[in-house]
Parts: structure tokens; C-alpha cells; sequence
């Protein structure tokens, strides 16, 4: 049965990509997955199809046969389910694991998100309205770096020796802390942890879906022009409809 991923290259996105990279590096082929682009900058999210798939109309989104799966946490579970591997343990040790995909999707997620908005694509705001919640979502960024930077003492990945779904959720959106100006040079473990996460080939695939060769790492200017303004478009006041 063929399953399609529907996503693009972005933060929520690369979480699943990676996760069909990393278990492929675990040896499940996923011959049958393909992966079908979104442009959220466009506005395909609220097409009638993929409001159908995902009714929050944001990527990624997997449908496998006629089951229809939203949220990336979700999906990297359901993934790790489905192909078993180490990415995610089937007995107890499971427990060490979906608690940190949990508190990705309900702080990392909205928080670096929220930063990065405000940073990068919010022009249309006055500096003095910005001030706060820059404020506001840059202090608790640093304190959830801060968080992760002690749970990765003395462990090579956020849950221990393996590299886990947990990984996957977070990684994403640490990368960036430049792009979104999250200081984390005082952050010793995570700085380690993010070289040691982006050396993995799975990784590096992952990373590469949606994106030039040559600037998985570093956008060129009109990349970075281009993403600041599909940003601008997508954080603005008049996309947060309820009518769609
Ligand atoms: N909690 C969701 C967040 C998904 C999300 O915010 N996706 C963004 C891209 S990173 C999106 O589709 N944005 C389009 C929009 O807001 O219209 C998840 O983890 O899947």
C-alpha cells in the first residue's frame, strides 16, 4: 500500500523527512512512500484535499491507505510504530521517549515559532508592539534551551545512547537558532548535540528534501529573502482566518 507524505521544507516538515531517511538507515526500505510538496507560501494548506487530509491546514501530513495522520508528533509516532526500530522502544523504555516529543510540540514548537515570527516575518508590526512578545517568547526559548542543555548531560541524545524520535522533533527547530536569534552559545551540550545530530547521514538526507544542494546549512541571500517573505505572508494578521 503506498503512503504519501505531504509537507515542505520547513521546521514541522523536516521532522518527518528525516524520520523516512533515519528509518531507512534502520533498514526499512519505504519503497512505496511518496512525498508530495506544499506550498504553504501559496496557500495550498487550505486546498479542499488537504483540508480533508489535515483539518488544522498545516503540513506535514501522512495519509497511509485510509487512514489520514496530522501533527508531526503524531506522524513520527505512528511512523515508529509501524517500522519498528530503535528509534523509538517498544517495551517501557517508550516512556523516556514520547514525553520529550510531547513537550516539543507543546513548548519548542509554538515558542521558537512564535520567536522566529517576530524576529523575521512580522515587518508589518511596530518595533515598540514587537517589543514584548519578543520579549516574552525569546526569554522562554532560551529557558527551554536551557532545559534541554541539562538533559543532555552526560547523554550523547536527548533520551540516552540512542537516537530517538525525540531527537527528530527537537532538532529542527534548535538548528535554527540563528536564523530565529535564540542564543545558545552558553549552551554547551545542545551546540555538541546539534554537530552530532546533523553528521548522520539520515539526517543530512532529511535535511536536503525541498532545499538546493549546497544550502542545506546555509541559505543563500535570495533564499533567505524569499523564506522571509513567504514568512511575512503566512504570519500575517489577515491569514489567521476562521473562514477557511
Ligand atoms: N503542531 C503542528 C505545527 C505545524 C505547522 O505549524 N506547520 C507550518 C509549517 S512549519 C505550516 O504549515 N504553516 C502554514 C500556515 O500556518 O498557514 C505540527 O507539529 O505538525
Amino acid at each position: 500500500m503506498t503512503m504519501e507524505l505531504l509537507t515542505a521544507p520547513t521546521p514541522n516538515g523536516w521532522k518527518v523527512t528525516i524520520m523516512l531517511e533515519e528509518l531507512r538507515e534502520a533498514g526499512h526500505a519505504l519503497a512505496d512512500v511518496t512525498v508530495t510538496p506544499v506550498d504553504i507560501t501559496k496557500g495550498e494548506q487550505f486546498s479542499e484535499r488537504f483540508t480533508a487530509i489535515n483539518p488544522n491546514q498545516k503540513i506535514p501530513a501522512l495519509v497511509d491507505g485510509d487512514r489520514a495522520v496530522m501533527e508531526s508528533g503524531a506522524v513520527l509516532q505512528y511512523l515508529a510504530e509501524k517500522f519498528p526500530s530503535s528509534l523509538l522502544p517498544e517495551d517501557d523504555a517508550r516512556w523516556d521517549v514520547l514525553p520529550w516529543v510531547y513537550w516539543q510540540a507543546a513548548n519548542v514548537g509554538p515558542i521558537f515559532g512564535n520567536k522566529l515570527a517576530y524576529t523575521r516575518y512580522i515587518t508589518d508590526v511596530p518595533d515598540e508592539a514587537k517589543a514584548h512578545p519578543l520579549e516574552r517568547f525569546g526569554k522562554e526559548a532560551r529557558r527551554l534551551s536551557g532545559v534541554l542543555d541539562r538533559q543532555l548531560e552526560g547523554r550523547d541524545f536527548v533520551c540516552g545512547d540512542d537516537f530517538t524520535i525525540a531527537d527528530i522533533a527537537i532538532y529542527p527547530w534548535l538548528r535554527g537558532w540563528k536564523w530565529s536569534k535564540v542564543d545558545l552559545t552558553d549552551r554547551p551540550n545542545v551546540l555538541a548535540w546539534l554537530k552530532r545530530v546533523r553528521a548522520r547521514p539520515g539526517v543530512g538526507r532529511g535535511l536536503a528534501y525541498g532545499v538546493p544542494e549546497g544550502e542545506i546549512d546555509r541559505w543563500s541571500q535570495e533564499r533567505r529573502e524569499s523564506y522571509a517573505k513567504g514568512g511575512a505572508s503566512i504570519a500575517s494578521n489577515e491569514r489567521l482566518r476562521s473562514d477557511l
